[in-house]
């Protein structure tokens, strides 16, 4: 998986030079290259913004230094998305989709935006992090290159992608580890049991649970089972009665 990135900012990028990113670099299992779109201005001071035709506050980077950028990294396959609030808003199902690219150019906007014009030329797909405005599209680029990246080949075990949240449509069930005992708070007994269908149906239980509580929406598109749907029932019940759940 190959990553191009357009940006003013290069330098914001840091971050993904740690951790399991920066090892999925160093190790070759994914490709991270910084184009700094200012390198493609003939301007002799450099400019790459100006003022916005028809009046409105804030600058726009100008469209020919973005499509010199882009022409210095385009290929046949290359899927080009651009980072904006107008965008599609990035979920699970789009970042599996994505991790079968095999080259992305991210294009990050910054000011008040990019000139429509060269969008509309090279631009394949508009993808948004979430419903607030950022000062620019560096950190949404680095949140996609992070969710796609756990996809690649050797980035991380398939056990931990198979089992979280969102992987099953619920959100994931909380987790325990030592020590047994923390500031007078056990770890719930079905958990040291050893018996894995009743954990197993504990954990579908706090999934169902928080997502009721949390992320309602999602239970629409879930596959509910008997059990589910009865547990569900019993909550909305309580509820009903008055009986707030202790989670
Ligand atoms: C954004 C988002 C976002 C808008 C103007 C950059 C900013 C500035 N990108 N998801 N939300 N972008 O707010 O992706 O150019």
């Amino acid at each position: 998986m190959k990553f191009d990135v357009l940006t003013l900012f290069p330098e914001m990028f840091k971050p993904l030079e740690e951790s399991i990113i920066g090892r999925a670099t160093k190790n070759k299992k994914i490709e991270i290259n910084l184009v700094n779109i200012r390198d493609y201005s003939k301007d002799k001071h450099k400019k790459v913004d100006d003022t916005i035709y028809g009046g409105g506050a804030g600058m726009l980077i100008k469209p020919d230094v973005v499509y010199d950028a882009y022409k210095s990294v385009a290929s046949e396959k290359a899927k080009v998305i651009y980072l904006s609030p107008k965008g599609k808003t990035l979920c699970q199902d789009k970042v599996e989709s994505l991790a079968k690219e095999e080259h992305l150019i991210l294009l990050c906007g910054h000011y008040e935006g990019i000139d429509q014009r060269v969008i509309d030329k090279i631009v394949d797909e508009e993808i948004s992090i979430g419903d607030y405005v950022l000062t620019g599209g560096e950190i949404p680029a680095m949140v996609l290159i992070d969710s796609v990246s756990r996809y690649a080949q050797g980035v991380l075990n398939n056990e931990s992608i198979k089992d979280e949240s969102f992987s099953n449509g619920l959100l994931e069930y909380p987790q325990y580890t030592k020590p047994e005992l923390f500031e007078n708070m056990k770890v719930p007994e079905v958990l040291l049991s050893g018996h894995h269908k009743n954990i197993e149906r504990f954990r579908r239980n706090k999934s169902l649970e928080l997502t009721y509580r949390n992320r309602p929406e999602l239970l629409e598109k879930v596959e509910l089972t008997k059990e589910d749907k009865e547990y569900l029932e019993n909550l909305k019940k309580e509820d009903n009665d008055g009986y707030i759940k202790i989670n």
